[in-house]
């Protein structure tokens, strides 16, 4: 049996990375995959709730203890995702480690110290970033309460996720990481995600499942 594939969803807020994961999954499982959302951070887990009432500024935390709790909140769920995958489920990720990279780094924390954590963690098989220029964000309403929801920290998160695409290629090939425009409606934005999704899922049937960073 064909392994299913790891794809995740990255991008900056609003970019529309949740109503593209839900129309991808719906997707795939119509047209005979087997295939799961996984968010991040999953704030269902005990590590969930409390990265959950730091975004809420209900708690406050270290900048470096609330990194490792992001990167601990991924790795309560490697096991399960490498599971499913083998069992020929296809997993789609709403944001992973990546994002954990860019606003970590964002904050002023060293680049290697917010990579290092998430080090094997299970390898994308294919990242899409999705981008949206600010003007075009700032039209789907304006930014929330939690925290890093200001035009400041975007900013710089936008900055550190162009350093984490070239570390991605760098180390595990050009092909890992694709930027695709989120300009559009949302029906021309899945249209966009479905074509580069499905040469993924050729792809992956030869190879095993990688090791981020590793
Ligand atoms: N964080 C971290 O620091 N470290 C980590 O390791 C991880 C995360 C994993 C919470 O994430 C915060 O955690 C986040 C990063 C940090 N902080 N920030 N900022 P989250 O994933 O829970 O955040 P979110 O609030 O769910 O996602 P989002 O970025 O704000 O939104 P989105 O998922 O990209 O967009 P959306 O919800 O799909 O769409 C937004 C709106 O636009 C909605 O009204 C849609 O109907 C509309 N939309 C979507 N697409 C379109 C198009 N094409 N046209 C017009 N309107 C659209
Ligand atoms: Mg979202």
């Amino acid at each position: 049996m064909a392994r299913g594939a790891f794809i995740v969803l990255e991008g900056l807020d609003r970019s529309g990375k949740s109503t593209q994961v839900a129309k991808l999954v719906d997707r795939l499982n119509q047209t005979g995959h087997k295939a799961r959302l996984q968010k991040f951070p999953d704030r269902t887990t005990a590590i969930g709730k409390m990265i959950d009432a730091y975004l809420q500024s209900q708690a406050e935390l270290d900048d470096r203890a609330i990194h490792l709790l992001f990167s601990a909140n991924r790795w309560e769920c490697a096991e399960a995702i490498k599971r499913d995958l083998a069992n020929g489920m296809t997993i789609v990720a709403d944001r992973y480690a990546f994002s954990g990279i860019a606003f970590s780094a964002a904050k002023g924390l060293p680049f290697t110290f917010c990579l290092n954590p998430d080090a094997g963690l299970p390898l994308p098989d294919l990242t899409l970033y999705l981008t949206v220029p600010p003007e075009v964000a700032s039209t789907r309403g304006a930014y929330g309460v939690e925290r890093y929801e200001n035009l400041d920290m975007q900013t710089r998160t936008r900055e550190q996720f162009a350093a984490v695409a070239r570390e991605v290629q760098a180390r595990h090939g050009e092909d890992r990481w694709v930027q695709v425009s989120a300009v559009g409606t949302i029906d021309e934005v899945e249209a966009r995600i479905w074509e580069l999704v499905d040469g993924a899922l050729r792809r992956v049937d030869e190879t095993r499942v990688g090791e981020l960073w590793l």
